[in-house]
């Protein structure tokens, strides 16, 4: 197991649209071993592939407050969605930044398991909101770009200059 390097936002590497997975083998369930490590080590309720700069359609997620309701979607696809919800989000890759995104409030979902068989998912609420998110991870895209360009540059200045002083 291995705690891996999460990029920071505005990192390029975030942007990279990742791949899907052809075949569930044991290096996907060892990807998948090391990003859970990774998110509960960083107090996370969801990590997408794309954050550790792995470029496959892999999300770990846990909602839970103990910690121990680990979910696994490779290759997800969203089959239907419908209202609307705002959350106010956060994410790894952006320490320390929260602000409201809109997205569906309802989704249904198919996605594999660590075993490579499909499963469908209904999902509402908070949890609609994270496979959202990861989603978005998956497809390159960060919850900021949602935001004003005002917000987004102010938050990119506040992590560059972060970033330079811890250098
Ligand atoms: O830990 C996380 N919390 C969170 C809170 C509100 C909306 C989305 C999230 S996902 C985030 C972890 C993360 O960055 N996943 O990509
Ligand atoms: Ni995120």
């Amino acid at each position: 197991m291995a705690i891996l390097e999460i990029l920071v936002y505005p990192d390029e590497r975030l942007r990279t649209v990742a791949k899907p997975v052809t075949n569930v083998d044991d290096s996907v369930r060892q990807l998948v071993k090391d990003m859970t490590q990774t998110m509960y080590n960083a107090n996370g309720i969801g990590l997408a592939a794309t954050q550790v700069n792995v470029h496959k359609q892999v999300v770990v997620m846990d909602l839970s407050e103990n910690r121990d309701e680990l979910r696994v979607l490779i290759n997800p696809t969203i089959i239907e969605h419908d209202g609307e919800q705002v959350y106010d989000e956060g994410c790894l890759s952006v320490p320390e930044y929260y602000a409201p995104v809109k997205r569906a409030e309802r989704i249904k979902i198919t996605a594999l398991d660590e075993q490579g068989e499909i499963y469908e998912l209904d999902a509402d609420g908070l949890l609609a909101v994270c496979i959202q998110h990861e989603m978005d991870h998956l497809a390159g895209k960060v919850f900021v770009d949602y935001l004003s360009r005002l917000k987004q540059e102010r938050v990119k200045k506040k992590l560059i200059k972060r970033a330079r002083a811890a250098d």
